[in-house]
């Protein structure tokens, strides 16, 4: 072997060997344990990023892992090739989106192939390609038939500078979450799918997904916003027509003095028409449209709104209050109107200081039966009812329950779950997605595309700006169809599809990539999912992880599945950091993997991303801790180098033979370590504490290093000791253990090995538990290293909180020790 790590002549050796053994490469074993371990499929920006490089590492050292400890395991890798990036670099660099996004994925697979990560190539998917997308065309169709695709008129959240609608979760802090500008509304025509149907599921089964963050769980609770109340019909005086609103608190619904509507809700006009305050709502409304999410709904912002001239009729007391629309209502949420109680709702007390309307307490206190007078604010509390007719003297919870049924039996009324989910919008005026297959007909309107005739294929030829609507509007060749009923003339859907549909359902394209005739056929799925191990960033804990667990209940129901929850272990791994902030090019703080490769080579870099924290942590880089983990590289390799000859032609074979004291001692250190590594990795993926160990074992095996002459145990020892250390490295320096392997004449490849197995007698405990005693009685316990020496025990008995309390202001007359046992202090 060479005396230099020459690392990447052997990294590409290696690489190469893999490939030509197809290690990586795996089909369906019945009978076999499968381990199916994912990431987070990448958008082919142009180049990997450091954050890549670590979500990559994680999972290539579990893939390892659980392939050495004997697991049929899955492991792919893909591309997120749609989406608006695309569309603006073509804008910008005058390229098309297609060659753009395809260029790209050829060099981050060069990167990533060059980093060795070990995936099943042969699987690779890209979303781009009519291959893949025609089957979320095929899906659209589906969930069309069953009702779960609709057609609808909303105002949407609209981003004027990428000129797209967002979701609301697109919407972060009121500025659109990929340029940051500020968001407003616009009303359009659009496609929605029904994931509402599924809210129920989407959150019951919350409870069993056991082994997802707690954090990703609360985040998907809130985002599903579960909530238990009422509804209850307003009829409005003079017209035809009733108020729907949504309370928790009807309990208090006799203390109500004025409803509130949203600036969108659709009755508004109705209800101001011919009135003298109609023009006014109707400047106010457009005011509110015109206006950015933050500038509407953020807390600071002051509650404004509108007498609309009408009033409604509060069923419970058959009393007149006003109606009103104002700035703090949402279309969204609810029915989109509110009864306000200013005596125990804080905003509507706000709102009714403000312009003047009565504040009725109807909730006192249950202890205190009294309150300021006048309220300086709202009771929100529940307590008991007052001024509430029959219902006075009821506590708020059992009158919740009576007026609703109350309101039931009456027909103005009923129980209601409200949910802040709402139906996923996926119409993008975009480009560079996937057509939705749909054709409009002036006389059969809306006409699915029959599914022999899938893909609808993305044209080519057509002209981007950037703004407006969908280019494809533009693309004669595309827009102007047949009728698949009537055969007449007629009109393909420009939209294209959110991009999220293409992740919510990849990774089961994975199990089987090349299927021409399904998106991939139950049993392959049924073998592989759910998923063993996803991991990404806790940025999609809501709507990738949403919309994927969605979709998955959907194909369940289709039959497509067996289960409907698609990811078993769930697990996200933190940033990197570097002088404070998140690493990235345009902060200016980034450090490429190209660079690193270059100068370290992949196993230092990975081995440095896995090392420097616990995955779930924030990673701050550091270039001492590269350069530390290289340096520890090398430091296996000189052991290695002055040992490979020597260890050559030596047969471990401890039988029989009294082993001397270093070579025990080093023997138990080589199993020790074995048994923390495999704990570590398994059952918490703490990888860095894991590669601590084996930085000590081999700093054990540096005792050897300045010595010449050994006796045959301890040169058996030590080639024990290093054949381990090049199985317990294949997870995170996988090219340096396989020319570990090599150099001390192992046979077959070291990522083909077993995962190595502790011997147990050699990890019978080397520390002992010491009582220790005041005055002949028990005061506590340390744990201490074997034949550990009286002073030592007495230095750390005195680190003892406990012990130290005893001790404190006495003086000490005596110590006995007995060793390994016990400590006995005599004080005075
Ligand atoms: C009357 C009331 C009295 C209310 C009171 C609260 C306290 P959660 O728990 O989040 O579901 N609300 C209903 N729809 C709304 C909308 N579209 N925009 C803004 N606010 C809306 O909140 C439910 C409460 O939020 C409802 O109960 C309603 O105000 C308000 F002392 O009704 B409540
Ligand atoms: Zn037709």
């Amino acid at each position: 072997m060479k005396e230099q790590y020459e690392f990447q002549e052997l990294e590409i050796k290696w690489q190469k060997r893999w490939e030509d053994e197809k290690i990586f490469k795996v089909s369906e074993t019945p009978g076999k344990k499968e381990f199916y371990c994912l990431e987070m499929l990448p958008y082919p920006s142009g180049r990997i990023h450091m954050g890549h490089v670590r979500n990559y590492s994680i999972g290539d050292a579990m893939a390892r892992f659980k392939m050495m400890q004997g697991y049929n395991v899955l492991h792919p890798m893909g591309w997120d090739a749609l989406g608006m990036p695309a569309e603006n670099a073509a804008i910008k660099h005058k390229t098309h989106p297609k060659s753009w996004t395809l260029n790209n994925i050829d060099h981050m697979r060069k990167q990533i192939k060059r980093l060795g990560f070990g995936y099943d190539w042969s699987r690779e998917v890209t979303t781009c390609l009519p291959e893949y997308y025609r089957w979320n065309q095929w899906f659209f169709l589906k969930l069309l038939e069953r009702g779960l695709a609709y057609r609808g008129r909303r105002a949407v959240n609209w981003c004027k500078s990428c000129q797209t609608v967002l979701a609301n979760e697109q919407v972060e802090d009121g500025g659109c979450w990929r340029c940051g500008r500020s968001v407003t509304k616009r009303e359009f025509n659009q496609w929605f799918l029904k994931i509402t149907h599924y809210a129920e599921e989407l959150l019951q089964e919350l409870d069993h997904l056991q082994s997802w963050p707690e954090r990703v769980i609360t985040m998907q609770q809130n985002w599903i916003g579960r909530s238990e109340g009422s509804s209850v019909s307003f009829q409005v005086e003079g017209l035809d027509k009733k108020i729907d609103i949504f309370t928790t608190r009807i309990d208090t619904i006799f203390g109500s003095t004025f409803l509130v509507m949203a600036a969108e809700h659709p009755d508004l006009k109705v209800i101001s028409r011919g009135l003298p305050a109609e023009q006014r709502v109707q400047e106010f409304v457009t005011q509110q449209l015109r206006k950015s999410l933050v500038d509407r709904f953020s807390e600071e912002v002051e509650k404004v709104g509108v007498f609309t001239g009408r009033y409604a009729i509060n069923p419970f007391n058959g009393e007149r209050i006003p109606i009103w629309v104002a700035n703090f209502v949402l279309m969204e949420y609810g029915t989109g109107a509110v009864m306000s109680v200013p005596a125990h709702d804080q905003r509507d007390f706000d709102f009714a200081k403000k312009y003047g309307m009565e504040i009725r307490q109807v909730i006192r206190p249950e202890s205190e039966d009294q309150i300021d007078i006048p309220m300086k604010r709202a009771f929100i509390e529940d307590g008991i009812l007052i001024n509430s007719g029959s219902f006075s003297g009821l506590r708020s919870d059992e009158a919740r329950g009576k007026m609703t049924r109350y309101a039931k039996e009456n027909g103005f009324g009923n129980f209601e779950v409200s949910y802040r989910l709402k139906d996923w919008g996926i119409s993008r005026q975009r480009y560079w997605g996937t057509p939705i297959p749909v054709i409009y007909c002036q006389d059969c309107g809306i006409v699915p595309v029959p599914e022999n005739e899938l893909p609808v294929i993305l044209p080519d030829q057509v002209v981007i700006e950037g703004y407006g609507s969908s280019p494809l509007e533009r693309a004669p060749g595309f827009l102007n169809v047949k009728c698949p009923k009537c055969e007449k003339a007629a009109k393909r859907e420009t939209d294209t599809m959110d991009t999220f549909i293409d992740s919510s359902w990849y990774f089961y394209r994975y199990c089987d990539p090349l299927n021409q005739n399904a998106p991939f056929s139950r049993d392959v799925a049924d073998y592989w999912f759910p998923i063993d191990l996803y991991i990404g960033g806790i940025e999609h804990a809501t709507m990738h992880l949403i919309y994927c667990r969605f979709f998955a209940k959907f194909m369940r129901d289709i039959g497509l599945i067996r289960y409907g929850e698609p990811v078993q272990k769930l697990f996200t791994q933190g940033m990197v950091i570097r002088f404070g902030q998140k690493m990235s090019k345009s902060k200016g703080n980034e450090v490429t993997p190209d660079e690193m490769i270059e100068r370290y080579g992949a196993d230092t870099t990975r081995l440095f991303s896995l090392f420097a924290s616990p995955p779930e942590r924030d990673l701050e880089w550091s270039d001492q801790g590269v350069e530390g983990s290289f340096r520890f590289l090398s430091r296996v390799w000189r052991l290695l180098y002055k040992f490979e000859k020597r260890l050559k032609d030596v047969n471990i074979d401890f039988s029989g033979i009294e082993a001397g004291d270093n070579a025990l001692k080093l023997r138990r250190k080589t199993h020790q370590t074995i048994f923390k590594v495999t704990g570590d990795i398994d059952r918490r993926m703490h990888f860095n504490t894991a590669i601590a160990a084996i930085m000590e074992l081999v700093n054990e095996l540096y005792l050897f290093y300045e010595r010449e002459g050994f006796s045959m145990v301890e040169l058996m020892a030590i080639k024990e000791s290093l054949q381990a250390i090049s199985l317990l490295l294949v997870p995170f320096a996988p090219h340096f253990a396989e020319e570990m392997r090599e150099s001390l004449g192992g046979k077959g490849l070291a990522n083909g090995q077993s995962w190595p197995v502790a011997d147990e007698r050699l990890l019978e405990e080397e520390s002992v538990l010491i009582v220790i005693q005041v005055n002949g009685k028990l005061r506590g316990k340390i744990v201490a290293p074997r034949g550990s020496s009286a002073e030592y025990v007495f230095t750390r008995a005195q680190e003892d909180d406990r012990i130290r309390l005893f001790l404190a202001g006495k003086s000490i007359v005596k110590k006995i020790y007995i060793p390994d046992k016990l400590f006995n202090i005599v004080v005075r």
